[in-house]
């Protein structure tokens, strides 16, 4: 129950986010919960305390903080957002960050400083809070010519919608709206959230299981769902179908492509005990099967046969130890202020604030190194141009920038 513990630390009425409904599922209500990615799932099975040793086992692999070893630093860049869940950079501008708030509302920050109003604000169309909202922003490979800005959002309904917008340049105009992918959700967790361009020109969409626990349904290794799936849509012929590149997939709350080698990292929130980040390096020619709900992390989770695909271990992994429970999927680091970190990458944890990095080396983690700091109620890093790297908090709604 770290699990539960970790959440009562930070918000309110967590009791009961499990019912049985009428077929004997586990059904999750569309209320409000306090986290935006850390909704956890009860650890309910019988092997409670299995898990809790393989936590400490694994996290005994993940490193720990020394002073002497750790290289980045947390500064401060803004204060005062409003559930900040993600940051994005438009191509053409280096001197700006876009900052999503989970109900609705893009801000930008300039220099340092938040600008008044809002960039985009689609608060009719989604309701923030647990694992709904607006969840990823991306801005178009071409957008210093087209203008074009995608988001992923929970509609009001609760369901998954990858929207087109076109600006012009200061805000987000609502009536070019362009609906590019719906996907139903069965649940109100595990919606993924993630919204990023590949280096073929691809959108990449990671979808999660549907949600409840345990995938349910067995969606994650079905290949007739999207959900459990990453997809990339061509957003030059809309309204053409995505393709699924990964399934496996629990939910794949953020990832990213090292903007070097195009190799994609996936953090994959974990159910009960192990979280996780899925190396894919852009010569592999596909399909990749993470492996959820046959596998969680590297540990068995359930019987039964996988789907297609080559299976894909992580190239890295932690428990519950130290209060972690959800795994914040980050960026190699490739900016210029720290060069002796150039290739390292960063990943965090949203319910215990540790920062880990390591390289990959022949397809393993290597020279793991947990960061002396912590960020409480870490949501999401982002990127800027320089490949200079920043992270924003739920718990404290503050930017800031890993130097
Ligand atoms: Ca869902
Ligand atoms: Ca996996």
């Amino acid at each position: 129950m770290l699990v539960v513990e970790c959440l009562d630390d930070r918000g309110p009425d967590l009791s009961g986010p499990d019912q049985e409904d009428a077929h004997g599922r586990v059904a999750y209500s569309r209320r409000r919960v306090p986290s935006a990615v850390g909704y956890r799932d009860p650890v309910r099975s019988a092997s409670t305390l299995a898990a809790l040793v393989v936590g400490a086992a694994l996290v005994s692999l993940a490193g720990s903080a020394s002073a002497a070893e750790s290289a980045f630093r947390l500064g401060v860049v803004a204060r005062g957002f409003d559930d900040p869940l993600d940051i994005v950079a438009a191509p053409g501008e280096p001197r700006r960050l876009y900052v999503v708030e989970q109900g609705g509302t893009v801000r930008v920050v300039e220099r340092g400083r938040v600008r008044p109003g809002n960039f985009l604000d689609i608060r009719d169309r989604t309701e923030g809070g647990g694992e709904q909202g607006l969840l990823g922003l991306a801005f178009d490979p071409g957008y210093a010519k087209n203008r074009f800005l995608y988001v992923n959002y929970t509609d009001r309904s609760g369901d998954t919608r990858v929207v087109r917008y076109r600006t012009n340049g200061r805000r987000a105009l609502p009536g070019t709206a362009r609906q590019l992918l719906r996907v139903d959700q069965p649940y109100s967790n595990h919606n993924g959230g993630d919204v990023v361009f590949g280096p073929d020109g691809f959108l990449y969409v990671g979808l999660g299981d549907g949600g409840a626990g345990g995938d349910p349904e067995g969606r994650a290794q079905n290949m007739s769902t999207y959900l459990g799936k990453m997809l990339r849509l061509n957003v030059r012929r809309p309204g053409s179908a995505p393709e699924i590149v990964g399934l496996g997939l629990r939910n794949p709350w953020r990832y990213s492509f090292d903007r070097a080698t195009g190799d994609l990292f996936i953090g994959d929130v974990g159910q009960g005990s192990v979280e996780e980040v899925d190396y894919t390096p852009r010569s592999s020619p596909g399909l990749e099967n993470y492996g959820w709900d046959l596998y969680e992390g590297s540990q068995r989770f359930e019987e039964g046969q996988p789907g297609p695909g080559q299976l894909v271990f992580p190239v890295f992994e932690y428990g519950r130890a130290g209060g972690s429970c959800t795994v914040v999927g980050g960026y190699v680091y490739r900016g210029k202020a720290r060069r002796a970190e150039r290739g390292r990458y960063i990943v965090g944890d949203y319910c215990s604030g540790f920062v880990w990095s390591f390289r990959v080396r022949a397809g393993e983690a290597s020279g793991v190194r947990r960061e002396v700091f912590r960020i409480e109620g870490l949501t999401s890093f982002g990127e800027d141009l320089a490949g200079e790297l920043y992270a924003v908090s739920q718990a404290d709604g503050t930017l800031y920038r890993l130097t």
